[in-house]
């Protein structure tokens, strides 16, 4: 098999790099370890940013998701029994997020390129990137038993944060910046209305918990919990007696209750793989970098890759200049270490941690004092959330 881009892993990255090459006239393989049912049920990312809901619509793929996702136009932070909502249009000159789970961002793209596409091969298991500085990469892989190769003119990783694509590069070249937290989340997804219009982050002494959604009649909700917590640890009435506690106001706001349908515990990780390119070699999205979820970066850094890396083909493509390919890993790191920045406030201005002293918890709330009495903190955390520019 032979095809100018080889795709390692069908999750957004990849799926939308897909969908973007083929609009651009550019073939592509995709080769992903899992089975189509799985890729479209896995629970993740819930928030687009407003770049990511245009690259979606342009490409092609917004049909569903200008009838279906939930432009939402701020945020509550609750902390102190207090709310105070950011209002994103107002200070950011008009942007907003929207609401559409990752589940349905790949369904859609997955019957698109099955439709309209190149080959989207499930259970395509790739075991080595070969060749990467050499004009003539090649993807060695395992597919119904039998293995094979992909001989492409560039690889691109977007194999998630366990993929195979970025142990091609020679450990000499690479730096990796890296942090973990002493926490995780516990996330639920429960089949009752949610109980607030907008995302409600909250901040207590207890811990973080997070209210968002899926839908209009599908709320999903996280919990701070232990590093290592088991979600079978944690009883149905038991999640909502302490979320309960950890959004409670002085007003008369009250969580409703519904049957849990998922519950699954989730680790949080910061993580720069530098660099993002080694000669045909690409990374992109999580294979790349990780971000601990409380910004809502991970799914959108990922398009802004995908976005960059299509754009620079197609100008090299069209003007035989390779410049933006080789500006690609310094191109992406810089938004990346932005939103790295952007998560990494979010998470620490929320979660208690286990050794937090005193003061901590009152700089925490001072913090939160600041983002609700000033406009120009609160600019700032209404641009990071939706969105720094791509490319
Ligand atoms: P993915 O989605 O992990 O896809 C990688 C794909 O590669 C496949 N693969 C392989 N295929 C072939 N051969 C191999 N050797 C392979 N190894 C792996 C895998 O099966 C998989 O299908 O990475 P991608 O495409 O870079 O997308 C990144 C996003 O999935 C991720 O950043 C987000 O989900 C993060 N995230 C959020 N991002 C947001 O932008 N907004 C959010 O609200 C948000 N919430 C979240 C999140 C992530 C969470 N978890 C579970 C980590 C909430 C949670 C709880
Ligand atoms: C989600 O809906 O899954 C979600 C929303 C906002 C976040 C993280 C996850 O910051």
């Amino acid at each position: 098999m032979r095809t100018t881009v080889g795709i390692i892993g069908a999750g957004p990255a990849g799926l939308l790099l897909a969908r973007l090459l083929h609009n651009a006239g550019i073939d592509s393989v995709v080769l992903e370890s899992r089975d189509r049912a799985y890729v479209e049920q896995r629970q993740r990312a819930g928030i687009l940013e407003q770049g990511t809901v245009d690259v979606l619509r342009a490409a092609g793929a917004g049909e569903r998701m200008d009838r279906e996702g939930l432009r939402h136009d701020g945020i509550e932070l609750r902390y102190d029994r207090k709310r105070h909502r950011v209002d994103f249009p107002a200070l950011t000159g008009g942007r907003s997020v929207t609401v559409y789970a990752q589940t349905e961002v790949c369904k859609d793209l997955i019957a698109l390129q099955l439709k309209e596409g190149g080959p989207l091969l499930f259970e395509a298991e790739a075991l080595a990137v070969e060749g990467a500085d050499t004009d003539s990469p090649r993807i060695r892989f395992r597919h119904e038993g039998r293995e094979d190769v992909l001989d492409c003119d560039y690889v691109v990783g977007c194999d998630g944060s366990w993929g195979v694509a970025r142990k091609a590069i020679p450990s000499e070249l690479v730096r990796v910046f890296e942090r973990t937290y002493p926490f995780g989340w516990l996330g639920i997804l429960a089949d009752v209305p949610p109980s607030h219009d907008e995302l409600v982050y909250a901040r207590h002494d207890r811990g973080f918990a997070l209210l968002s959604m899926r839908s209009p009649s599908v709320s999903r909700l996280y919990l701070q919990v232990p590093e290592g917590t088991d979600a079978a640890e944690w009883g149905d009435e038991e999640i909502w007696d302490e979320l309960e506690r950890r959004f409670e106001t002085d007003d008369d706001w009250t969580l409703e209750r519904g049957p849990i349908t998922q519950k699954s515990v989730t680790p949080m990780r910061s993580y720069v793989h530098e660099p993002m390119r080694h000669g045909r070699l690409f990374l992109a999205g999580d294979a790349a970098h990780i971000v601990p979820p409380t910004g809502a970066k991970g799914l959108n850094l990922a398009v802004g890759d995908v976005v960059t890396f299509a754009g620079a083909l197609t100008y090299q493509k069209e003007t035989g200049s390779a410049e933006l390919l080789d500006a690609y890993s310094e191109t992406c790191l810089r938004r990346v270490w932005q939103a790295e920045r952007f998560s990494y406030d979010m998470t620490t201005l929320l979660h208690r941690a286990p050794d937090a002293t005193p003061f901590e918890d009152r700089l925490q709330i001072a913090r939160l004092e600041r983002l609700a009495s000033s406009e120009a903190a609160e600019t700032d955390l209404a641009e990071g959330y939706t969105g720094f520019p791509f490319g």
